[in-house]
């Protein structure tokens, strides 16, 4: 099973090395942060975080390449009701900051953690980064509650939302290191970066720490 996986170009995020096993490593939770660089609908893990928006039933813009768009159509139909039904109770909309979980139906994932992340429009104010900061911890908050061991986050907000790319992965790293300090379930946090400039800010951050 473990080669057919392979062969099907999806990545199990039991086979990734953690950051600590390569080289200097600025966080305390060294064994238990990774960071991997591809197509979230690619891997294997108990749950995978989409950055959505609002409505929170997927982006419905035609060629319009956000992972909320890649998720819903890799995951099929079933994810759209499944969020339809959860949003219908609460009026379709979702507070930035906060995040609800649904199953990964046709993704190798098991489940996927929704969140809306702050929209920058000019320069970032207090408020957007406590957003931001608040959108990977409710996540993280979810995956304990639901006893789930992997979570593999993207960079929320910082494609078609806009948020400075540096800033905002200093907020993810110092927010997830500490939240490992103390989880019980949460023992493996993957940073997805789909883009070389994304991994390269974030080699850098884990190497020398967010103060720098
Ligand atoms: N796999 C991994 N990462 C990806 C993928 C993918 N398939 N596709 C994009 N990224 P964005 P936001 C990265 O714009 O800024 C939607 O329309 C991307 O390179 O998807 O939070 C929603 O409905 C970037 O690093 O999310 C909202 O309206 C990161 O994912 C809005 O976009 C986030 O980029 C949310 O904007």
């Amino acid at each position: 099973l473990k080669n057919e996986i392979k062969a099907m170009g999806i990545t199990d995020v039991n086979d990734l090395k953690p950051v600590g096993s390569e080289g200097v490593c600025s966080v305390t939770n060294c064994d238990s942060i990774y960071l991997w660089k591809g197509d979230i609908v690619t891997i294997k893990a108990d749950c995978i975080v989409n950055a959505a928006n609002k409505k929170m039933l997927g982006c419905r813009l035609p060629l319009h390449y956000c992972i909320d768009n890649a998720i819903h159509t890799f995951a099929g139909v079933q994810l759209r009701n499944e969020c339809y039904e959860i949003m219908k109770k609460q009026g379709y909309d979702e507070p930035t900051g906060k995040a609800k979980i649904t199953k990964g139906y046709n993704l190798p994932s098991k489940f996927i953690i929704h969140t809306v992340g702050p929209i920058i429009y000019s320069s970032v104010k207090e408020e957007d980064m406590a957003l931001l900061k608040s959108s990977y911890y409710e996540s993280l908050k979810l995956a304990e509650e639901n006893k789930l061991e992997s979570i593999v986050f993207c960079s929320i907000s910082t494609g078609v939302f806009n948020f400075p790319k540096e800033l905002a992965a200093k907020i993810a790293i110092a927010t997830v290191d500490n939240f490992l300090s103390s989880s019980k379930y949460v023992k493996k946090v993957i940073f997805n970066l789909y883009r070389e400039e994304d991994l390269k800010i974030y080699e850098n951050i884990i190497k020398v720490g967010i103060n720098e």
